[in-house]
């Protein structure tokens, strides 16, 4: 007679998730007994990473990623990196286990106490099946919420008692869409404003990438000859940015946003929140008289927006409708920005210095991931992202995502047959949220290359301190870590970087090897600015 456990390896097994990343307990074993030859499972040391790999796994591979945590303890630990699954909408099927339903009245040690409430409100949907026989069963609602508009992670509580218990007949997977399609008569209206826009400026977000929709969103932008800004603080690149038309990210804050769009009548923005601010610079959202359209899938995102008018529509599919909609016009392309001028010479490096040569040396196809909070805008300046799918932060603001997600990525380029070459850019403070994540990397061999510029400080938060007027925090230097010496506890390869030929010598060793390496590089110490 199938089991419990039967039926839900069978349904795993059919959802095509034979991937399991997690960190193993107690509540956790009967589920992992007798693991199938024909699933993965990723050994997380701590559940930070597991949920960070998971993440970087699934938007790599565009399918839900399963992601198995100890109780209340293991979904603890997971939830700063759940909080930015649920911003970077990445469809995880978190499954946790839970004591024993015979005991749960009397809550024995590792009781999940009001399980569903814990990872609350970063799911999309958090349940304990209410029968043993309801596992699977809960299992595909789970993946069928998980992976619809807005796609977002999901948790279940499975108590450890289930697994054995005598299943009910096997039913088989059912199918969900996961893009909905923009309302005909509004996007009709939408191209009408658009048709007759005086000076149009477009604004991409995440979605765009998500969708897979770069060549309609380059399309649309030579349609309306409309210059192009990636929407603030982005988790993915959007648009080509050695194209012509693109004028890079615009500033996380009201007055400064406002004023990049002053010269233009009407704004679409496509696949992102309106806005995703950060330093509270107040204004007005937009410069008098600009009309503001989005284009998101998430109605909670078009609910909450300030300004604009919204539609409720897959970025891809709405781009497409709109190029079918608008006809040519005789708008001449806006004028390209300028390029940066060459960044100082000298040592300890300057981000710039260090970023002009990782983008000296990048690999063809290269995937960029990335947690460096002061040095972002110099990386994002000296290394252009000119293909899809190839950028990764998190959306969230919380750090510890980064180098997880960049193990997760680099597994997903190995299991998708895709081999693209991946290189984590992880400031020196970030670097220790989930820094066991590079233990995992250094047993699954993955040529990951992880470059961390060092200033011995959280330089982010003095520049804040700085922007806000509140001088005297304590904690925001970092003295005395030995960068190297961690990487090489976890397994990695590591070695010394001062200049821009070391940094290319040690970037295509590392990518050749078959372990992780790690290449921390000083950097100066200089307190960039805030916006
Ligand atoms: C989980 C979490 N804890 C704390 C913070 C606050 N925080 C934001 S940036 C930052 C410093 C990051 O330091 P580092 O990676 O060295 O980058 P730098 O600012 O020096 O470029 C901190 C502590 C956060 N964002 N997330």
């Amino acid at each position: 007679m199938a089991t419990v456990r039967d039926t839900t390896y069978d349904l795993l097994r059919d959802l095509g998730m034979t991937t399991v990343f997690g960190n193993p307990g107690s509540t956790e074993e009967p589920f992992l007994a007798a693991f199938p030859d024909d699933f993965q499972y990723v050994l997380a040391l701590q559940e930070a990473s597991a949920v960070g790999m998971a993440d970087g796994y699934a938007q790599v591979t565009g399918r839900p990623a399963h992601v198995n945590l100890h109780t209340a303890p293991g979904t603890g630990n997971a939830m700063g990196n759940l909080v930015t699954a649920w911003h970077n909408r990445a469809p995880l099927i978190v499954t946790a286990g839970q004591q024993t339903r015979e005991m749960l009245l009397i809550e024995p040690r590792l009781t999940n106490r009001r399980a569903t409430e814990l990872p609350q409100p970063y799911v999309k949907w958090s349940h304990e099946p209410v029968r043993a026989q309801d596992v699977p069963a809960a299992l595909m609602r789970a993946y069928a919420t998980a992976v619809q508009p807005p796609a977002g992670p999901v948790f279940l509580s499975l108590p450890l008692d289930d697994w054995g218990q005598p299943a009910d007949p096997y039913r088989p997977p059912r199918t969900v869409s996961t893009r909905i399609a923009p309302d005909p008569y509004r996007l009709g209206e939408f191209a009408a404003v658009l048709a007759a826009s005086r000076a149009p400026a477009l604004v991409f977000g995440a979605g765009v990438d998500r969708a897979g929709a770069w060549p309609a969103a380059v399309a649309l932008a030579e349609r309306l000859g409309a210059p192009v800004w990636t929407a603030p603080a982005p988790e993915r690149a959007t648009f080509p940015e050695d194209h012509p038309h693109f004028q890079g990210v615009l500033p996380y804050a009201i007055a400064p946003l406002a004023e990049k769009l002053r010269t233009h009548d009407t704004v679409l923005v496509v696949g992102a929140p309106v806005f995703r601010y950060y330093p509270h610079v107040p204004g007005d959202h937009l410069p008098e008289g600009v009309r503001l359209l989005h284009v998101t899938d998430d109605p909670d995102e078009a609910a909450r927006a300030p300004v604009g008018d919204s539609l409720l529509g897959d970025a891809g599919l709405t781009l497409a409708d709109l190029l079918d909609l608008l006809p040519p016009g005789d708008r001449p392309p806006p004028p390209p920005r300028p390029a940066p001028a060459p960044p100082e010479d000298g040592t300890p490096l300057s981000p710039d210095a260090l970023f002009a040569a990782l983008a000296g040396h990048w690999p063809a196809d290269g995937i960029l991931v990335q947690e460096s909070p002061s040095n972002l805008s110099a990386l994002r300046r000296r290394l252009p992202i000119t293909r899809p799918a190839s950028y990764f932060t998190m959306a969230s603001g919380g750090l510890g995502y980064g180098l997880p997600a960049a193990v997760g990525v680099t597994l997903a380029q190995r299991d998708t047959g895709r081999a693209r070459p991946v290189v984590a850019v992880i400031g020196d403070g970030s670097f220790h949220y989930s820094i066991q994540a590079l233990w995992t990397a250094a047993q699954l061999r993955l040529p990951l290359v992880v470059v961390v510029p060092v200033n011995q400080q959280y330089a982010i938060l003095k520049a804040f301190a700085d922007f806000k007027q509140t001088p005297g925090v304590p904690g925001l230097d970092l003295p005395g870590l030995d960068i190297a010496a961690l990487a090489r506890g976890y397994g990695c390869a590591t070695a010394t970087v001062e200049t821009p030929d070391q940094l290319g010598e040690a970037l295509a060793a590392g990518l050749r090897a078959d372990r992780p390496t790690v290449l921390p590089v000083p950097i100066r110490t200089e307190i960039p600015g805030l916006l």
